[in-house]
């Protein structure tokens, strides 16, 4: 009735209008911003959890094992590995300029030491197709899974693994790293190893913070040495524009009551998930109780700060000391998504922030998305987390890049299918892909980087 009277320019103004007054009396609308042309948006997958077809890997043989909560498996997967093209011409239609994807090394090396070529090569015109749609490629070296003969050999709990991740690294980076500029070393090594070998829910499935303190250690180790790699083996190729990085899950622990030995608690869970790592692999330095010194000397081991961010956590006292006395819990009342995990797009900001205060560094947000198998609330979080984009920009903090988790419904590892962080739904019977509202409205934002009123209008 109100859009008929008048026109919807008119209507537009008005409504801006009214959300300024409400903005003014602190109650926040929705509005339009504007992005720096520059800003690159894109999305993000793993390799294992869209392929489907590799039998060589960890998380073959743990869904395997049954471990998979639902009961499915990464066979299939999203068979991505045979439609390649077709998932490109999705991130066409979505507009995206960057995408960030990972290799599998069970392909690349499926034995210790020796290397498939035909592999390597499947991923080089992977990558030759995603320059051609003009979409630049972020790659992901280790993105959670191993090769069976590394797994059998301890994963990295043993020392070897370093070395054998830097043969990895010089194969792949000698075949790929003329098409390839932009690189990630290590997916989340602190989400990896925690489920992995102190929660015992991911393969290995150990159970022991001394294993997890060995393997912190060892991904460090690993880190450097393939920083070092990746910028060698450029650079005797002539190239001077490598970017390399580490994308860290970060969190922010907020403590649940305010109080003074909370505080702490939540410093100690920082130190233990993320400090450790952050510092490791920025600049080489291992702290307690990884280690001491610099091992490998001091150095800066990062050419962008890669941030992997869902969510908070809030963290009180308990007397547990399995849990390090720090019991973490979902605010009270707070939204959450499919999984329980609170949406809280502050979060970002203030990761963001802090990072870029400490190490002034370009930042790409290397990962963000939500679970939302109804697709009810993505379009908003994109918005909220997007918002908190522009302002962290609008304060000079130098994020470039935005990767959103993810494109396409996938394997969740032990969720397995039925999580859903896709801007496009699957099928996982016939395999169909189909854009989400949530990825229309996505689609807008990369090619306008902007919200326009008429993207509000439309979408939220
Ligand atoms: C991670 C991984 C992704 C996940 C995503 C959603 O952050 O755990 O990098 O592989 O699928 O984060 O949980």
């Amino acid at each position: 009735m109100f859009q008929t009277l008048m026109p919807r320019t008119l209507v537009l103004k008005y409504l801006s209008y009214i959300n300024n007054i409400f903005i003014t009396l602190g109650v926040e609308l929705m509005n339009s911003f504007k992005l720096p042309e520059n800003f690159m948006f894109g999305t993000a997958t793993a390799s294992l959890q869209i392929e489907g077809g590799d039998k060589n890997n960890s998380w073959y043989r743990w869904a395997e094992q049954g471990h998979i909560k639902d009961n499915t498996h990464c066979i299939v997967a999203n068979d991505h590995w045979n439609r390649v093209e077709e998932d490109i011409e999705l991130m066409k239609k979505l507009n995206c300029r960057v995408y960030r994807m990972s290799l599998e090394w069970s392909r690349i090396e499926p034995e210790k030491g020796k290397f498939n070529s035909e592999a390597i090569e499947h991923y080089k015109w992977e990558i030759q197709k995603l320059i051609e749609a003009g979409i630049n490629p972020l790659v992901t070296l280790h993105h959670f899974s191993n090769p069976l003969w590394m797994e059998d050999e301890g994963a990295w709990l043993n020392a070897e693994a370093v070395s054998y991740f830097e043969r990895y690294t010089e194969y792949v980076v000698s075949k790929l790293g003329e098409h390839v500029c932009d690189w990630v070393t290590i997916n989340e090594p602190n989400v990896y190893l925690l489920i992995g070998y102190v929660f015992g829910e991911w393969p290995p499935g150990k159970t022991s913070i001394k294993d997890y303190l060995k393997g912190a250690k060892n991904m460090i180790m690993a880190h450097i040495k393939s920083y070092n790699k990746i910028h060698e083996v450029r650079t005797k190729m002539g190239f001077r524009d490598t970017m390399v990085g580490v994308a860290f899950h970060l969190r922010v622990y907020d403590p649940k009551h305010g109080t003074a030995l909370e505080k702490r608690l939540c410093k100690n869970t920082d130190h233990l998930t993320q400090e450790i790592f952050i510092q490791g692999m920025t600049e080489g330095k291992l702290v307690f109780p990884v280690g001491s010194g610099y091992p490998l000397g001091k150095g800066k081991y990062f050419d962008f700060f890669g941030i992997n961010y869902y969510t908070r956590d809030i963290i009180s006292f308990t007397l547990n000391p399995s849990q390090l006395f720090a019991k973490t819990e979902v605010k009270e009342d707070a939204p959450v998504n499919d999984l329980g995990w609170e949406l809280y797009p502050e979060g970002l900001y203030r990761i963001c922030k802090k990072y870029y205060d400490r190490f002034k560094q370009p930042i790409y947000i290397t990962e963000n998305g939500t679970c939302d198998s109804k697709d009810a609330f993505r379009t908003r979080y994109i918005y909220d987390h997007i918002q908190q984009v522009k302002r962290l920009i609008d304060e000079g903090v130098d994020v470039q890049r935005y990767y959103h988790w993810t494109l396409m419904d996938n394997f969740e590892w032990i969720e397995g299918l039925s999580a859903r962080f896709g801007v496009v739904e699957v099928n996982f019977d016939t395999l169909e892909r189909k854009i989400r509202k949530s990825g229309q409205f996505y689609a807008e934002l990369c090619k306008h980087k902007a919200v326009t009123d008429e993207m509000i209008e439309k979408y939220l």
